[in-house]
């Protein structure tokens, strides 16, 4: 069973949960066939609402269907290994038939190569790293399983340092970008969703080589908004308990806005976020916006 706030250990230099760590060799020997599609991101980039998306893509816009089961069962968390199934991502996915659609935060060199092998699809979404990391540190506050976030400045300091889960997010956005023309990776932006959500959907169905109608398509826009996803028990993640979801603290579908980390980031904070972003980014322009036009 997971060990209540957990400790991190280290796979390849990169900071994943101590259950992870130690089932690795499971990541490692899994087996991947070509119809699975990965939906990989940094933690709090967006992944839940991806999953939706894709999910209700696959099922034509058939709600009935998308509300089978929870996210975590309907599309399960790779490294996500422990030996308790109800926690495992690998002991799911072994019952399952293809195409499985799996999730993953792993950066692009802990992908299993198998993966690629298989020349399976990949969706990776990025957001910008201010609202990353406010919504992480309030995920944090709230997954009892994951290490105390400690106080905000803290925090902020470890996310910039790459010492939270799944290491750096600069080096995993970076990761995914330089190969996305060499293999088969949609590189979505969580900003881009917000703005144009219908658009996303098509860009995604089409990727997944999915015909659907604009009935299906402004179906789903409706479906996967903020405020429906948060009202529907299979995709707000109320089905897990409050001994490792700590709902005093936050909701995992806490705000789903561009533009929130304003109200957490002091004018030093901003300025000293500013300064490491343009060198950690230095050399690899992606276009990340930190805020949408009004709207
Ligand atoms: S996880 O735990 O890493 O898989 O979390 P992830 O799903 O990647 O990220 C959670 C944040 O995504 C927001 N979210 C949404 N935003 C807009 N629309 C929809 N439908 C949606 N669904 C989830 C969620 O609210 C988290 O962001 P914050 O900023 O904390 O609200």
């Amino acid at each position: 069973m997971w060990a209540i706030r957990g400790t991190m250990k280290k796979v390849q230099g990169v900071p994943l949960l101590e259950p992870i760590v130690t089932h690795w060799k499971r990541v490692e020997t899994f087996r991947a066939f070509p119809e699975d599609v990965l939906i990989a991101t940094y933690p709090k980039a967006g992944t839940t609402w991806i999953q939706e998306i894709v999910d209700l893509i696959f099922n034509h816009g058939d709600a009935e269907k998308a509300r089978r089961a929870p996210l975590h069962i309907r599309m399960p968390f790779l490294e996500m290994t422990a030996p308790d199934p109800t926690f495992s991502g690998i002991t799911l996915l072994e019952k399952m038939q293809p195409p499985r659609i799996i999730k993953t935060h792993l950066p692009i060199q802990l992908i299993p190569n198998t993966f690629w092998e298989a020349g399976c699809k990949v969706i990776y979404v990025a957001r910008n790293p201010k609202d990353t990391v406010v919504s992480y540190f309030n995920f944090e506050r709230m997954n009892l399983i994951t290490p105390e976030p400690g106080p905000w400045p803290q925090y902020l300091d470890k996310f910039m340092k790459g010492q939270l889960g799944w290491g750096s997010w600069s080096d995993h956005v970076k990761g995914y970008w330089r190969e996305k023309e060499r293999k088969q990776i949609l590189y979505l932006f969580y900003e881009d969703m917000k703005e144009t959500p219908a658009k996303g959907i098509r860009q995604i169905a089409d990727f997944l080589g999915q015909q659907l109608s604009e009935d299906i398509v402004s179906n789903i826009v409706q479906m996967t908004t903020f405020a429906a996803m948060r009202e529907n028990p299979m995709a707000n993640y109320s089905t897990v308990p409050d001994t490792i979801f700590d709902r005093k603290a936050s909701d995992f579908l806490r705000k789903g806005e561009v533009g929130d980390w304003q109200n957490h980031f002091s004018p030093e904070e901003n300025a000293a976020f500013e300064e490491h972003y343009i060198k950690a980014m230095a050399g690899c322009n992606i276009p990340f916006r930190f805020s949408l036009p009004e709207q």
